[in-house]
């Protein structure tokens, strides 16, 4: 391979050989296909299930979101995992206080249209019925604490380190968590509470995570009814030049 396309003779850091097996493309298409498959029967659910779910395959969902690709490789990720019932009590009494106002006065008319066919109000009683509930946050910085930092007040000690397409890194890991947690049979939501500062205040995070989606995670509920909602075909969202 020609060094010179990959940037290996510019970088000062270490290269080594990708780790890679073509596979042939029968079992590619048929992976892609089980896969998609899959992905079909994804549905955004409300309605949950208090049923246990193996740890693990939280883990495992999480572990999957953390080998996304991510802005100059930054991570700027973390995973909050609520399973205590009072903290998830908690969590249901504040995210409803703010719904609950955004429903009734913050949503502006064209909002609350678009949401009609989905069925949604402000009660989010899943938030304390979901076996798990992830917390997703996202860091536009890093935050590294000098050594020194005893002896200096704090806004001196800190160092800040910019994060790059904090966003676009987010969104991936989660699409990559609810990928990973629909392989395990699993429901999910991704809510988003608005405004949703309160829960790093709730959860007691550092100052340079932003709360970027809340995502219950269980069983469906055996009675879970959905919306019927069509998704746009290929020939609408593909174009091929
Ligand atoms: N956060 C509110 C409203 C809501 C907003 C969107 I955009 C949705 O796709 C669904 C709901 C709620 O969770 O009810």
């Amino acid at each position: 391979m020609d060094e010179a396309v990959t940037g290996e003779a510019s970088s000062q850091y270490p290269f080594e050989p990708l780790r890679y097996k073509r596979p042939a493309i029968n079992e590619a298409l048929s992976r892609s296909r089980d896969f998609l498959a899959s992905m079909r029967h994804r549905r955004s659910v409300r309605a949950f299930s208090p049923d246990p779910v193996p740890f693990e395959l939280i883990e495992n969902a999480i572990a999957t979101a953390m080998t996304a690709p991510s802005g100059a490789n930054q991570q700027p990720w973390k995973f909050v995992v609520v399973q205590d019932q009072g903290l998830k009590r908690r969590m249901r009494e504040l995210v409803e206080i703010e719904e609950r106002e955004s429903y009734d006065h913050r949503f502006p008319p064209e909002w609350l249209a678009a949401l009609a066919p989905l069925g949604t109000d402000w009660h989010k009683e899943f938030i304390e019925i979901a076996p798990y509930i992830i917390v997703v946050f996202k860091e536009d910085y890093g935050l590294n604490v000098a050594p020194e930092a005893d002896e200096q007040p704090q806004a001196e000690a800190e160092q800040r380190i910019k994060h790059y397409y904090a966003n676009e890194s987010v969104g991936i890991a989660v699409g990559f968590l609810i990928a990973s947690l629909q392989q395990a049979g699993l429901a999910v939501l991704t809510h988003t509470p608005n405004p949703m500062g309160f829960l790093r205040e709730l959860l007691q995070r550092p100052r340079n995570e932003k709360p970027f989606v809340v995502v219950p995670v269980g069983y469906p509920a055996g009675d879970c009814r959905v919306p019927v909602l069509r998704k746009k075909r290929l020939d609408e969202v593909m174009s091929v030049y």
